[in-house]
């Protein structure tokens, strides 16, 4: 899978590109990742990339033109990108699912935002989507690329060496993950949970799904509106309510 990312500090980019699965995928040519620096696509003497708002108002607004002539030279270089991503704060909330639907895709480019915006038309001329990944602010898009980049780089198959560890994490069924445990059997006065050292594993398994939905209807119970959960898990679920 081919990912481009425009960025005026690029080095910020590379830096979380040298550690971790990610930059083993990398090695290995599984992923194909190239971070551009954005002011290599400006024409003026001082390179810029942000101008004064129209209308006035505080801070800088980021310029079109460079941003357009990147993606312009990244579709001449490396083909037609699937997805133009934007980030910003404004965007459509970056979720496990979405992060799903951008693994089956085979290019994708992410144009990180500066500033106080990113002048309009660079959404609807550049960009194909805009997506955040949460409701805070960040001084550039930069971190949030990174972000998405684990996020979806993950469930491309081969980036992580066990199938069955992206299968069983968090969010792949929908809910909060249940609580691991190794050895000690004690440490510092807390115990394992006996049944997770009985060896039945049937009675394991249940014990994992009740106390993840217990997790998620207390924290997250949001998620329990979209999860899709086995016949045992509906009336685990049901117990739970009914107890609390
Ligand atoms: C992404 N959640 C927060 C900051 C402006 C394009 O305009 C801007 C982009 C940013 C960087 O992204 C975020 C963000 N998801 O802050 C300001």
């Amino acid at each position: 899978m081919k990912f481009d990312i425009v960025t005026i500090f690029p080095r910020m980019v590379e830096a979380g590109l040298t550690e971790g699965v990610v930059s083993r995928a990398v090695a290995g040519g599984v992923l194909d990742v190239r971070v551009h620096d954005l002011r290599d696509y400006t024409s003026d003497r001082h390179r810029s990339v942000d101008d004064m708002p129209y209308g006035g108002g505080p801070g800088m607004v980021m310029k079109p033109e460079p941003l357009a002539k990147a993606v312009d030279a990244i579709r001449e270089r490396r083909g037609n990108p699937s997805e133009v991503v934007l980030l910003s704060p404004q965007g459509k909330l970056f979720t496990q699912a979405e992060a799903v639907r951008l693994s089956g895709l085979e290019h994708i480019v992410i144009l990180c935002g500066r500033y106080e915006g990113m002048d309009e038309r660079v959404r609807e001329l550049v960009a194909t989507e805009e997506l955040s990944i949460g409701d805070y602010v960040l001084s550039g898009g930069e971190l949030a690329a990174l972000v998405i980049l684990d996020a979806v780089s993950r469930l491309v198959p081969g980036v992580v060496g066990d199938a069955a560890s992206v299968e069983a994490d968090s969010f792949s069924r929908g809910l909060l993950d249940y609580p691991h445990y190794t050895r000690p059997a004690e440490f510092a006065g807390h115990k394992v949970p006996e049944v997770l050292l009985s060896g039945h594993h049937a009675e394991v398994r249940r014990w994992r799904k009740r106390v993840a939905l217990r997790r998620t209807l207390e924290r997250r119970p949001d998620l329990l509106a979209t999860a899709t959960l086995d016949e045992e898990e509906r009336e685990l679920l049901n117990e739970l309510k009914k107890s609390s």
